[in-house]
């Protein structure tokens, strides 16, 4: 199969759910029925309940709150708090990799597997690397990356990583993220009742929080995973349901923190294991992955990808999961009760994501190996308990080729130059590609599914369009997922791009949609946004780059677009932020911003619209660039 279509997916999903009914299971479809139409002041923004005089809700009559706060500034609040919950969950991810780190070992259960890019890193923070132990070096970046998080002064170490031109926009706008964790307190001490109602102040802090994410958290994150599992370089997998094997223990990884997925992807390999697995009847253990994890194990391991957010229902409803293992974020409840319909294990591993109808194995670094060997064969001896009657696995399975990292990409380009700049590599090459029009430009396709817009349809359609137009693609998180589903991350997909993008596509040997990771990784692609700028001589902002979260849902995603705006680059959004209700914060979002950042959001929730709108964005950077 080379290409599968929205509607090939819907009619699997079609299929699982009338399987599942049978069964009683619930599906997020029904759900999503029981739940509409959804409440007006909450869709606008305008219901306030940060104190226990209201909760109070604003309309011409109600103009303001008991408090006498006005509409703008419940909204703003509203959209602070969001922001804040964003930034916290990525940087908290990012916090448990450092503690990861600090617990590296030679012979441990986590070991530095790039040591050059931690020894590049150091430098960057002036730490001293000769004659240092690899693993004295670990910890002690360990430790500083963790002071990030709490540092009484400074700002973020991250930052100095963009152009001199941006980091002068943050510091006169006043969102240089200063520690981590005190963007997010800030934001919860500003909306507190009878602080905060100014809509610039509620917007500015919603940037400076978003920064502490992008250029604080998520960056440890992405860097620091890296150093410990390997920077991603291309490499070959499958995606969409059919990636399951029928004769095989499926195993599926779901959450985001890569600690557990890739100690879980160990063990699957060990000979104990896989000899277990076929005392049980099976051929052997399929792992593969669903949501942001999934990224981060294809990314390194070329695990197969089953489907992303609003597919993580579907991966019980084929009765051939023996266990679903989740560390955090974005699992449903759902699972626990769905589960119990099928012989499936609902495994939990976090404090952070505790739930009923499930197994809880405790998992932290220092039991890790134990733990997942634990995991891993609980779920083969599952595999008995299998009805073979109830096993549906959808026949929906496409090549993609993933893992563009920064380092991926320089080294993809380099190749092609073969000018070995040096040791690392250069963006020129893109840049003259993008300056001689071949390519018009590139967009960053990000975020979640909705069941507000038609699931994948918006990511795929844009993608195909943005391609169409010879507008290279990268992508990360679900909606990576979303291409890879499709078949848009294999070489052939190159057949649906412009004649400029085929080219440069066949030359360089890429797809024409880069993956790039998963949402934390969105910090990648401001590294790559600030090389490519430096390269090219010019302002990120100038950049004929788009950002865009047709379908997304979570307070990450609206973290994620503050700090993407606030790095100088346009975003598009397909489903609104609950703002609709000021037109002051709507006009602080879509225009006010720009003067501070030069670049702002544009909400637009027909797709169609929306994709056009990023293409004439793109074409209008060219000519203020005059190529
Ligand atoms: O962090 S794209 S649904 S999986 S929030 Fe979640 Fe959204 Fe998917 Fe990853 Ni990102
Ligand atoms: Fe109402 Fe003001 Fe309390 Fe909000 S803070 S619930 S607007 S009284």
């Amino acid at each position: 199969m080379k290409y599968i279509s929205v509607e090939q997916m819907e009619a699997a999903t079609e299929q699982l759910l009338a399987l599942g009914q049978k069964v009683g299971a619930d599906s997020w479809q029904q759900r999503v029925k029981n739940q509409t139409p959804h409440c007006g002041f909450g869709e606008a923004g305008t219901c306030c309940r940060i104190c226990s005089m209201g909760p109070c809700r604003i309309t011409p009559k109600a103009p303001r709150g008991i408090c006498g706060c006005d509409v703008h500034g419940i909204v703003g609040r509203n959209f602070l708090r969001f922001t804040a919950g964003g930034a916290a969950t990525h940087s908290d991810h990012g916090r448990e990799i450092c503690h990861t780190l600090h617990e590296t070992k030679a012979d441990g259960n986590y070991q530095v597997k790039d040591p050059e890019k931690l020894k590049r890193i150091a430098h960057e923070w002036g730490v001293e690397t000769v004659g240092k132990d690899i693993y004295d070096l670990a910890h002690e970046m360990a430790e500083l990356a963790l002071m990030e998080y709490g540092k009484p002064f400074g700002i973020s170490r991250w930052l100095s990583r963009a152009p001199e031109h941006t980091q002068k926009l943050w510091h006169d706008a006043g969102i240089e993220p200063r520690a981590i964790d005190r963007e997010v307190s800030t934001a919860m001490h500003m909306t507190h009742m009878g602080n905060s109602s100014l809509p610039e102040a509620l917007v500015r802090q919603a940037l400076r929080s978003g920064m502490s994410d992008g250029w604080g958290g998520s960056m440890c994150g992405t860097e620091f995973s890296d150093v410990m599992f390997g920077t991603p370089m291309p490499v070959d997998t499958e995606a969409n349901l059919g990636v399951m094997q029928k004769d095989m223990v499926n195993i599926v990884v779901h959450g985001h923190d890569p600690s557990l997925s890739e100690m879980i992807v160990f063990y699957a390999n060990d000979p104990e294991m896989i000899a277990l697995a076929k005392e049980q009847g099976a051929k052997g253990i399929n792992i593969c992955g669903v949501c942001c994890t999934a990224n981060e194990v294809a990314m390194r391991h070329g695990i197969p990808m089953v489907g992303n957010f609003l597919q993580q229902e579907n991966v019980v409803l084929t009765g051939a999961c023996e266990a679903i293992v989740v560390d955090v974020q974005c699992i449903f409840p759902a699972l626990g009760p769905l589960s119990k319909c099928f012989h499936t294990k609902f495994i939990t591993t976090s404090d952070i994501a505790r739930m009923p109808d499930s197994e809880f194995i405790h998992f932290s670094p220092e039991n890790a190996g134990e733990n997942a060997k634990s995991i891993v064969k609980m779920a083969v001896e599952n595999f008995k308990n299998r009805d073979p009657q109830r096993v549906f696995i959808p026949d929906l399975k496409v090549d993609a080729t993933v893992g563009f990292s920064v380092e991926a990409i320089r080294k993809c380009l380099d190749t092609v130059t073969n000018s070995h700049v040096d040791e690392l590599g250069t963006m020129k090459p893109l840049v003259e590609c993008i300056t001689s029009g071949v390519l018009r430009g590139a967009a960053a396709m990000v975020g979640c599914n909705n069941p507000k817009v038609r699931p994948d349809h918006a990511h795929i359609e844009l993608m195909k369009k943005l391609l169409a137009n010879d507008v290279l693609v990268i992508v990360s998180g679900c909606s990576a997922q979303a291409a890879a589903r499709a078949g848009l991350m294999s070489k052939e997909a190159k057949e649906i791009c412009g004649a400029g993008l085929k080219r440069v596509c066949e030359l360089v040997g890429i797809p024409p949609v880069l993956h790039m990771g998963s949402c934390v990784d969105i910090s990648r692609m401001m590294v790559l946004a600030s090389e490519i700028a430096k390269d090219a001589g010019v302002n990120i902002s100038q950049l004929p780059l788009v950002g865009c979260a047709p379908e997304w849902m979570s307070e990450k995603a609206v973290s994620i677009g503050n700090y993407v705006v606030a790095t100088g680059i346009d975003t598009f959004l397909g489903v609104d932020p609950y703002v609709k209700g000021s037109s002051e914060i709507s006009d602080w979002l879509q225009h006010g911003i720009r003067d501070w950042v030069e670049a702002s959001y544009t909400v637009e929730l027909d797709i169609e619209k929306l994709g056009d709108k990023m293409i004439e964005r793109i074409e209008e950077k060219r000519r203020l660039l005059g190529i």
